[in-house]
C-alpha cells in the first residue's frame, strides 16, 4: 500500500510540531485521525482486546476496577492504513522507521489505579532521539485523565523503572541497579513541569519514549481504551548501560537477550527483527 500523502491528511504546521516534539518530548496532534482512521483504529484496538496475545496481563488483579495491558506486533498495517507514517515522516524529516509493536491499556469498571510514572526506555534498550510513541484515546478524556507527561524530561536522567509495585509505584524495577529511583512525581506533582491536554477521539499525542509520562485512573462508570504505536528511526542506539548489577533481566528485556547478545553500548540497533514501516 503507498503511504497516504501528507495532503491527504488534517492540515498542521508540521515543522512547528516537529519542533515542538523536540525540545519538548511530547505534541499534541489534536484531531489526527479522522473518523474513517479513528474506526480503524478502535476495530483494531477491540480485536485485541477480544483476542489478547501472549504477554497480556491485569496489573492490581486484587482490586475491583479492570487495569489490562496488551503487547503485541500485530497492527503495522494499521500504522500504513490512517497516516501515521506519513505524520511521522513529516515529524522527523524521515521516511525510514520501524515499528517496535503496540501497546495497550484497558481501564475501566470503578476507580482504577494510575498507570505510574515511568519511562519506557528504562524498559527498552535504545537511546537515539528518532524514539517515539503515537498514543491514542478511543475515549473523550478530560486533561485530568489523559496520559500526562514531564516536559523536556526526555533530555534529562535515565531511572529505574517503576516495578508497579501496589504499595509503592517508585519501587524499582531493577533491584541493584545503578540507575537512580524514580522521583514520586505524583507525591511532589508542582516540582515537575506537567503537561497533559483534553483529548477526544481521533487526537494524537506523540512522545519520545524517554519522556517521564504517568496515565491517570478511572472514576466509576468511566471507560479509558488507550493504545501506543511505537517507532524507531536510524539514528538509535543499542543502549548498554547496566540496569541490574547482578544480570537480572526483566519484561522485554529478557524477551530480547538473543537479539542483544554481542552488542556493545551505542551500537546501531539491531533492527532485522523488527518490521520497517
Ligand atoms: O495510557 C496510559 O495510562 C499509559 C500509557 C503508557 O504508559 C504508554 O503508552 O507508554
Amino acid at each position: 500500500m503507498h503511504p497516504i500523502p501528507l495532503s491527504d491528511l488534517p492540515p498542521r504546521d508540521w515543522a512547528a510540531s516537529s519542533r515542538d516534539l523536540d525540545r519538548d518530548g511530547v505534541v499534541h496532534l489534536p484531531g489526527a485521525l479522522g473518523p474513517e482512521a479513528l474506526a480503524k483504529v478502535e476495530a483494531a484496538v477491540e480485536f485485541s482486546l477480544a483476542n489478547p496475545g501472549p504477554s497480556a496481563r491485569h496489573f492490581y488483579p486484587e482490586e475491583a476496577a479492570t487495569f489490562f495491558e496488551d503487547r503485541g506486533s500485530r497492527h503495522l498495517p494499521l500504522v500504513r492504513e490512517t497516516g501515521i507514517d506519513s505524520m511521522l515522516a513529516a515529524l522527523w524529516g524521515e521516511d525510514r522507521f520501524w515499528y517496535l509493536g503496540e501497546q495497550l491499556f484497558l481501564k475501566e469498571g470503578g476507580r482504577s489505579r494510575r498507570t505510574p510514572w515511568h519511562q519506557d526506555t528504562s524498559y527498552l534498550r535504545m537511546r537515539g532521539s528518532q524514539l517515539v510513541a503515537c498514543w491514542i484515546s478511543l475515549d473523550a478524556l478530560p486533561k485530568q485523565h489523559c496520559l500526562e507527561f514531564v516536559r523536556g524530561s526526555h533530555r534529562g536522567v535515565l531511572y529505574n523503572g517503576s516495578a508497579f509495585a501496589a504499595d509503592d509505584e517508585t519501587a524499582p524495577l531493577y533491584r541493584h541497579s545503578p540507575l537512580p529511583r524514580l522521583p514520586d512525581i505524583q507525591a511532589r506533582r508542582g516540582e515537575f513541569d506537567i503537561v497533559s491536554w483534553d483529548v477526544t477521539p481521533g487526537d494524537m499525542i506523540v512522545f519520545h519514549l524517554g519522556a517521564l509520562h504517568g496515565g491517570a485512573g478511572t472514576d466509576q462508570r468511566m471507560r479509558r481504551r488507550t493504545v501506543s504505536l511505537r517507532f524507531l528511526g536510524p539514528d538509535v542506539v543499542y543502549d548498554g548501560r547496566v540496569r541490574d548489577e547482578r544480570g537480572a533481566r526483566e519484561g522485554n528485556d529478557e524477551a530480547m537477550a538473543g537479539v542483544y547478545a554481542g552488542l556493545a553500548d551505542g551500537d546501531p540497533f539491531p533492527v532485522a527483527h523488527l518490521e520497517q514501516v
